[in-house]
């Protein structure tokens, strides 16, 4: 049976569960110690195992493979799990629907990191710089959406990692607008998808079990 750690608020993790749960992945999903201020520790011995240098989830762990990485997974779970195909079919596509998941974590995301840290400094240069970030990102992908449903054209792990971003980016403050009404659909469609809601929904109760803000357009 395939293993999936993953964190309550891990948005890395909720990327890897909606894909194995789009794939119809067997999985049992083993949630990590998290304590206050946001740290996931005690580190599970697995993590630790898989993951000794970053110690972070999520991690995937099956008979053949014990892998870390959010994005080295959905290569795992694209070769191993084939149907339905989660990277587009044509190889200009795939490039592009990857650099498209990667730019999610790694040009879009760092910007919500930011703002992580300043939540009480809102109008600092630095947060407004941050939002200015997501807000020049959103403009990019209502642009893409004038020819597609999704991002890389099929629904696509692009898609599950920048949806889950834009929740901890609204969280954070830097939330999609009137501005970008194509993205605001796409959002709606992807939201509306089962293995979205399936894993969206626990971490919302278990944002509002802990007094914290659920985004608007998450409360249902
Ligand atoms: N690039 C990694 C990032 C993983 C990551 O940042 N994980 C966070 C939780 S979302 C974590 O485990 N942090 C360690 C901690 O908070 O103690 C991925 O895509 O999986």
């Amino acid at each position: 049976m395939t293993r999936i750690y993953s964190g309550p608020l891990s948005m890395f993790g909720a990327k890897v569960e909606i894909a194995a749960r789009e794939k119809g992945v067997p999985f049992e999903l083993v949630m990590v110690p998290f304590i206050e201020g946001d740290h996931y520790e005690p580190k599970h011995p697995e993590v630790l195992r898989v993951n000794p240098v970053k110690q972070q989830v999520p991690v995937l762990v099956d008979d053949e493979v014990s892998l870390f990485d959010s994005t080295q997974i959905f290569e795992y779970l694209e070769d191993r799990y084939p149907s339905p195909a989660l990277w587009p079919r044509g190889i200009a596509e795939r490039a592009r629907a990857r650099q498209l998941e990667q730019k999610s974590d790694e040009v879009f995301f760092p910007n919500v990191i930011k703002l992580f840290g300043l939540q009480e400094a809102m109008q600092s240069a630095p947060a407004i710089a941050a939002c200015a970030g997501c807000a020049r990102f959103y403009e990019e992908m209502e642009g893409l959406l004038a020819t597609r449903e999704y991002l890389a054209g099929p629904y696509s792990f692009a898609d599950i990692a920048f949806y889950m971003a834009c929740i901890f980016a609204d969280r954070k403050g830097a939330g999609m607008t009137d501005a970008t009404p194509r993205l605001l659909a796409w959002r709606t469609r992807v939201g509306d998808r089962p293995a979205v809601r399936a894993v969206v929904e626990p971490m919302m109760r278990f944002l509002a079990s802990q007094g914290r803000g659920v985004p608007a357009f998450l409360q249902r």
